[in-house]
This record gives structure tokens, C-alpha cells and sequence, in this order.
């Protein structure tokens, strides 16, 4: 049974090389969700874990299942609907520049009902991992994620949240109200700081780590200059980066967090030692084209985790 279990619209993607989408003669097949980058990053890391989610029954939706059920991840409670689609992202990477473009609106994700919950297979998972990109996908995935919150809470399941605000999805008012009620049920809320100054309205990180103090669970602010932040009672530790030695891909870099920081928890890290291994998931998935291709296996963590010096501040 799994330890983890995490669910989401996973998406197949196809992305343009030097030339860009609008010029490549050929683009490259993967796919990609943040829920499923996690979950594809917690079993190599060596954890169980289940994903959830609904697919098209059509090409790209058997090869996302298969593919996520290859890396060792439980997929029984996944589905392939019959009379909607697997959405579909592109992007591409043109002078530096990362655009996405989503083409998911009536996707079989975007279905999902609360009511489809098998509450008994959440009820017995340490963690519950959500992301705020599944309220932003219809009004039933909205409920379906408060719905797992609330199975996840009464069976003392700990709730990890990462809000991954997409305003190509939603308005950032619609946003703000799903998001910040998803917050206050959280165990771990795993916010990145360019999301805070948009959800708080405020550039100023006292008032932010205020806002956070106010929550019941404990926060972590991820991207930093060169650090994350855990935030305590009366203290901010900032837990500084694995300098990536080239990022070749961004995307992806804030969901191997998770999965490292999910990992410590399970291995009984307190939370400063659980970010670092954050970090250190997050600099190496940055290293490889795609959202989930460069996580890394435990042994690869034990081994940088041993040989890097650790500085703590
Ligand atoms: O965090 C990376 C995700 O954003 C990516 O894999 C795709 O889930 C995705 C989304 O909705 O943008």
C-alpha cells in the first residue's frame, strides 16, 4: 500500500527544439503533470507511492499510465475515460525563454468528481500530496481536491500542498480564495515566493512570513535568491541551494522539491534536513530536458548528499 499518494491531471506534452514549435519539422514526445512528476520522483527515491488521475483512453493517455506505472508508482486507482481526451501541453525554449501551452479544457482531468474519491485507498497513506493546479481545472476538480483534503484530514493522513499557481488557468482573485482555503488545512504548504507576493499581494517578506506564521501548518518557501526558507514560530532558516551545474530545464525544479522534501519526511529528516534534500532533488532535475526525466535515484541523493558540504545559515 502506498505511503504516498498524490493525484492530478498529467498531460501529454510535446516540445519544440532550437527551432521553436512553429518551425521544427519533429517534436519530442514526453509528458508531464506536477502530481505525477512527484510521484515518479518519490518512487525512485525509493518510497511507495500512488498516483490518481483521469486520462483519455487514446494513445497518449495509455502511454502516460504505463509509463508512470513503469517507474514504479501504484496507478490501480487511475482512469482512461471513454468520451474525453488526455490533455495535451506544448512548449518550447526559445533564447532562454520557457512558454507553455496548454490545450486541456474539457480533458478527461478536467472531469473528476469528488464522488470518484476511493476514500479508503487516501485514508490509509501517511501524506496526501495536492497541488493547487487541480482546483484550477473546473469547478469539480475543485471540490474533488477539497473532498480528498477532507478524507485525508479526518483519517490523520498529513495534507503536503504545493499551490502552483497557473494564471494561464484561472484569475488570480478565483486563485487566491481556492488556494488560501487549501492552505489552511495543510500540514506542509509548499508555496515558491514569487507565488506569495501574488497571493498576499505584497512584495514585503515580513508581512509574508506573518501570513504564513498565521497558518496552522508548518510553511517552506521555496525559490529564494539561493535559498529556501522554513518557517518557524520565531525564526526564519534559510536552507541554501545545490548550485545546478547547468540548467538545461527548468520545469519541474519546484515538484522534485517536493518529492525530496516528502522523501526526508518519510525517512524521519526533521524539516530543515527535509528541505535541503529538497534542494538537492530540485538542482538535479533542472539538469535534464524535460519535468520529471532527471529525477534522481536514492542512491544518486545519498551519494551528492555525502560528498557536498553542507552549509547551513
Ligand atoms: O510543475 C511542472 C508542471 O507544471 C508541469 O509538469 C505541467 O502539471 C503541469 C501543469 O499543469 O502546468
Amino acid at each position: 500500500v502506498p505511503e504516498v499518494v498524490t493525484f492530478g491531471e498529467t498531460m501529454a506534452l510535446l516540445m519544440g527544439g532550437t527551432k521553436g514549435i512553429e518551425h521544427s519539422g519533429s517534436l519530442d514526445k514526453s509528458f508531464g503533470g506536477a502530481e505525477s512528476n512527484v510521484a515518479i520522483g518519490l518512487a525512485r527515491l525509493g518510497h511507495r507511492v500512488g498516483w490518481f488521475g483521469a486520462l483519455g483512453d487514446d494513445p497518449m493517455g495509455r502511454m502516460i499510465v504505463k509509463a508512470i506505472r513503469g517507474e514504479g508508482a501504484d496507478v490501480s486507482r487511475a482512469t482512461l475515460a471513454g468520451d474525453a481526451p488526455t490533455g495535451l501541453m506544448l512548449r518550447e525554449q526559445l533564447s532562454g525563454k520557457t512558454s507553455v501551452y496548454y490545450y486541456r479544457k474539457l480533458s478527461a482531468a478536467s472531469r473528476m468528481r469528488p464522488e470518484r474519491l476511493d476514500e479508503g485507498y487516501i485514508a490509509q497513506a501517511r501524506y496526501l500530496h495536492l497541488t493547487g493546479i487541480t482546483p484550477a481545472l473546473s469547478e469539480s476538480c475543485g471540490q474533488t481536491a477539497l473532498e480528498a483534503v477532507r478524507i485525508a484530514k479526518s483519517n490523520g493522513v498529513k495534507v503536503v500542498f504545493d499551490p502552483n499557481l497557473r494564471l494561464k488557468l484561472w484569475r488570480l482573485d478565483e486563485a487566491r480564495v481556492s488556494l488560501l482555503t487549501i492552505a489552511e488545512e495543510a500540514d506542509y504548504f509548499l508555496p515558491g515566493l514569487d507565488e506569495l507576493k501574488l497571493l498576499y499581494d505584497t512584495d514585503d517578506f515580513a508581512v509574508i512570513v506573518e501570513r504564513l506564521r498565521r497558518l496552522p501548518g508548518q510553511s517552506i518557501v521555496k525559490g529564494g535568491d539561493d535559498e529556501t526558507y522554513v518557517i518557524g514560530k520565531d525564526s526564519v532558516t534559510a536552507v541554501p541551494y545545490f548550485k545546478a551545474k547547468h540548467v538545461i530545464d527548468p520545469i519541474g525544479a519546484g515538484d522534485g522539491f517536493c518529492a525530496g522534501f516528502i522523501s526526508g519526511l518519510l525517512r524521519g529528516f526533521d524539516p530543515v534536513e527535509s528541505v535541503r534534500l529538497g534542494n538537492l532533488v530540485g538542482s538535479l532535475v533542472v539538469q535534464t530536458v524535460g519535468d520529471w526525466e532527471g529525477l534522481p535515484t536514492r542512491a544518486e541523493v545519498d551519494a551528492a548528499l555525502n560528498n557536498i558540504a553542507h552549509i547551513e545559515r
